[in-house]
């Protein structure tokens, strides 16, 4: 009986980050970093129980912060039975384990954290690979302050593997496994390739939804394509990329792609890491960048997402931005700005999806051209095709023909070219 109530007992932990007032607003510790790292904590099971943001221009390189800040939280350890201290920016080596060292309790960073979350939930063999990668490259240089967190811990934050994955203590393994993984992922990287390439030669026009974690982008692919992708109040509730077909008005068939939701200081090893799942976003012909316009941090999400998306190279694209959930907050009329196209939607009532969907289908290359055709009845195949590829809007028998209005792509439009009376 005892024994389920231990394992019934949230982790208990303490955040604690450092404004220093000098790096940007997406970089630097602030009261909504810390809310998003409290989000984090919670959405890996873990129980918060104190915040501590401390104010201070440069960061302590032994100890990240002061030294009378760090006495502070470990008089706060005991009475609030505090299990683990959560620190919101990347630790380095030697913080990690001098900070493990002074509080005798399990001490983890914003990078485990996340790691942690993508472990849990990486369902696809080419996520959980990429995941470890992640993980173990973070854990290479840190053995020794980790060693004191891992002896200490059970299943907690900061030890989950993706999978049944047992994460290697052994330098010499971990150096191996890289290596083992890195290969892996190269593999499966040339098959993602070839079917890329196979879509490119097929004409398949390609939109990739891009935005920050929970913005709407998996529930705007299920209204869109009226599919089931696991949409969820969560961060990072889509690790894996899916794909589904969007039939536009003039039957052009775009492929929209929903992958992995981006967040303040990811962690590099992870974008790293991702970088093959990320490609779809390199190679895809628009992007639909959801917004979160309900969201009052919105413009900052807006610089994380441009940030990531220039790291990985995907710039010069078409993009349409989608302010989501205006169903809570007002709908505004917004300057395009860097983008091509904006429209204020809510994935969850439906509203001005038709609007996304014109607005796809102009920026969307091979867009079809309205015309009017008389084609003599020898040429029954090419009636065929036009029934089959593309959009046909009217259609009469006359004594010359077959008299069609249509929406055509350009090849069509060159074959039809002798018979076009409009
Ligand atoms: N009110 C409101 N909620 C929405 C809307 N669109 C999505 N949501 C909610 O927002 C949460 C996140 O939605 P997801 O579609 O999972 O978000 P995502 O961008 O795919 O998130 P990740 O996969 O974590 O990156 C869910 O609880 C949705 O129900 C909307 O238009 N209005
Ligand atoms: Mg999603």
């Amino acid at each position: 009986m005892e024994l389920k109530n231990v394992e019934e007992r949230k982790e208990r932990v303490l955040l604690a980050g450092v404004h220093t007032g000098k790096l940007d607003v997406i970089n630097d510790t602030t009261e909504e970093s810390m809310e998003e790292l409290s989000e984090l904590a919670k959405t890996a099971n873990a129980e918060v129980v104190a915040t501590v943001i401390q104010n201070k221009s440069d960061l302590e390189p032994g100890t990240y912060m002061g030294e009378g800040k760090i006495e502070e939280i470990k008089d706060m350890i005991e009475p609030l039975e505090i299990d683990t201290i959560i620190f919101d920016d990347e630790l380095s080596p030697i913080q990690i384990r001098n900070l493990a060292e002074f509080f005798g309790i399990k001490v983890i960073d914003r990078t485990i954290l996340i790691l942690d979350i993508f472990a849990m939930r990486a369902r696809s063999g080419e996520g959980k690979l990429q995941v470890e990668l992640a993980q173990q490259k973070y854990r290479l240089p840190r053995l020794r302050g980790l060693g004191m967190v891992l002896s200490r811990t059970g299943g907690g934050i900061g030890t989950r593997g993706p999978g049944e994955t047992k994460l290697e203590s052994d330098r010499r393994h971990i150096n191996r496994r890289i290596s083992a993984l890195e290969s892996e992922i190269k593999e499966i990287k040339k098959h993602r390739e070839l079917l890329r390439t196979r879509r490119k030669k097929d004409g398949m026009v390609t939109a990739c939804l891009v935005g920050y974690t929970n913005a709407g982008k998996s529930s705007l692919m299920n209204r869109l394509t009226k599919s089931d992708v696991l949409a969820e109040n969560k961060l990072f509730a889509t690790l894996d990329t899916t794909s589904r077909g969007l039939i536009l008005e003039d039957n052009r068939k775009i492929l929209l792609i929903d992958t992995v939701g981006f967040i303040r200081k990811l962690p590099h090893h992870l974008i790293d890491a991702f970088r093959s799942t990320l490609e779809e976003t390199i190679e895809a012909d628009i992007l639909i960048y959801v917004i979160d316009a309900s969201n009052p941090q919105f413009e900052n999400h807006i610089k994380v997402v441009n940030d990531v998306l220039s790291d990985l190279g995907a710039v010069g694209k078409p993009i349409i931005a989608v302010y989501n959930k205006i169903d809570v907050c007002e709908s505004v009329e917004r300057a395009c700005g860097d983008f091509d196209a904006s429209v204020d939607i809510s994935a969850k009532t439906g509203k001005n999806i038709d609007k996304l969907i014109d607005a796809i289908s102009d920026i969307a290359p091979g867009k079809k051209k309205e015309l009017c055709v008389v084609i003599p009845y020898n040429e029954g195949t090419l009636v065929n095709d036009l029934h089959i590829n593309q959009k046909i809007l009217n259609e009469e028998y006359l004594e010359e023909g077959t008299k069609i209005s249509l929406l055509a792509d350009n090849i069509t439009y060159e074959k039809l070219k002798n018979y076009i009376i409009k």
